[in-house]
């Protein structure tokens, strides 16, 4: 077995996106707390730690990770604290409360999710990917914002492109971004975004409606006035990523985990009342969100041993605060009995996810109108299920047949 540190200075971000379970299982046996040469920052791997940081109410204010900061730009609510960072909430809370998703769920997903299977279920075969999870996920989320106006496709598109760039975490040893070509897909789907979304804000401002982006742009302003679109902006790049593209990792990695366990399907499918279950354990098996969040050292501090200078950025990585041995039994494997451990998945304190209940009656509702119209769904094992992401990871692609 390699040594830690020589491992340690050794890892790529490229290998951690391939799988990065491996490298998290060492650092939370060996290391809980360390220093990443790749990353120029500190990562924190395991559940005690990261749950520590995540809920202290002092000492650990949140930023954003420098690709973070490069892709959405300063103002983003991920790296907003104190006051800033009520505002921001207050702003997109109003649609994500568990009572007003009750009102405008079922109809804003259902006819969709129908409308997909539709379209496929005689064909005895899908990739249920891209043919299902990723276009329920972002047509949700787009309706809601009020981009109905914008295809599927190019939603997805833009999802990604936000993605690789916010990931594009890698520096060299003097500190500078390694790969600063990687930004510009990113640049690319915010001058489309910014195209796209601009002339629609000229409008809202004239005639608000119903949609999230509409309320955005006016709710809590004084008569007459509208938030700028340098506030609008960069929490539309939040949403653009992560709220269009985590649903649809969730929905895939919740059916990769039951086609590993034909049993537990079997049980789900005769069973719906078991879905958020499922979908619970697949998000903690996978995180959607694998490792994103940061918060930075106010003071110097010591953690798990190690002294951490005030000022450093430290990397909480829920994916592998979720595969923690000390909580979790067999963590590698999806277990739809694994007694019920409030895991990392949304995070934790203040910035815990705002959609939480959004995202998880979507991954539900998809997963259970899926289920009812193809209860024989298996995984065609003539292929592999591909995984992929460090920063947010889920299946690339998951072939599924069913008799017709
Ligand atoms: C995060 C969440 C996002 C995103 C980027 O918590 C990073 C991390 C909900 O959207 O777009």
């Amino acid at each position: 077995m390699s040594d830690i540190n020589e491992l340690i200075s050794g890892i790529t971000i490229a290998e951690l996106e391939r799988d990065p379970h491996p490298f998290y299982e060492r650092l939370r046996a060996e290391a809980p707390v360390a220093f990443v040469p790749a990353l120029g920052m500190y990562i924190v791997s395991t559940r005690e730690l990261c749950l520590e940081i995540s809920r202290a109410a002092e000492g650990w204010p949140a930023v954003i990770s420098a690709a973070g900061g490069r892709t959405f730009g300063p103002g983003a609510l991920l790296s907003a604290n104190g006051d800033a960072h009520r505002k921001l909430r207050g702003m997109v809370e109003p649609h994500l409360q568990p009572s007003a998703v009750d009102r405008y769920v079922d109809d804003l997903v259902r006819p969709f999710a129908r409308k997909l299977i539709a379209g496929f279920e005689n064909d005895g075969a899908a990739e249920i990917i891209s043919a299902y999870c990723e276009p329920v996920s972002v047509r949700a989320l787009g309706d809601l914002l009020g981009l109905d106006d914008v295809s599927h496709d190019t939603l997805r598109d833009w999802f990604h492109k936000l993605s690789v760039s916010f990931t594009n975490a890698a520096v060299d040893d003097t500190g500078e971004f390694a790969n600063p070509d990687g930004f510009i897909p990113g640049d690319e789907a915010k001058a489309q975004i910014i195209a796209h979304v601009d002339p629609k804000i000229d409008r809202w401002i004239e005639h608000p409606d119903r949609s999230a982006i509409s309320h955005w742009l006016h709710d809590g302003m004084p008569e007459g006035q509208t938030r700028s679109r340098e506030e609008i902006y960069p929490n539309l790049y939040v949403f653009l990523l992560g709220a269009m593209q985590e649903p649809g990792h969730a929905m895939g990695t919740t059916l990769a985990g039951l086609f590993s366990r034909p049993d537990q399907l079997e049980r789900v499918i005769d069973d719906p009342t078991l879905i958020p279950r499922a979908a619970a354990e697949g998000m903690r098996w996978v995180a959607p969100i694998w490792s994103a969040v940061v918060k930075v050292a106010e003071q110097e501090v010591t953690v798990g041993g190690v002294t951490i200078p005030a000022g450093s950025p430290v990397m909480l990585s829920y994916g592998s605060a979720n595969r923690d041995e000390n909580a979790y039994d067999a963590p590698t494997a999806f277990d739809l009995d694994r007694p019920v451990i409030p895991n990392l998945t949304f995070g934790g304190g203040m910035h815990a996810c705002a959609g939480t209940y959004f995202a998880t009656s979507v991954v539900r509702i998809a997963l259970e109108e899926l289920l009812e119209v193809l209860p024989n769904i298996e995984r065609d094992t003539s292929r592999e299920v591909s995984f992929w992401g460090w920063g947010f990871r889920g299946p690339t692609e998951l072939h599924t047949t069913w008799e017709v």
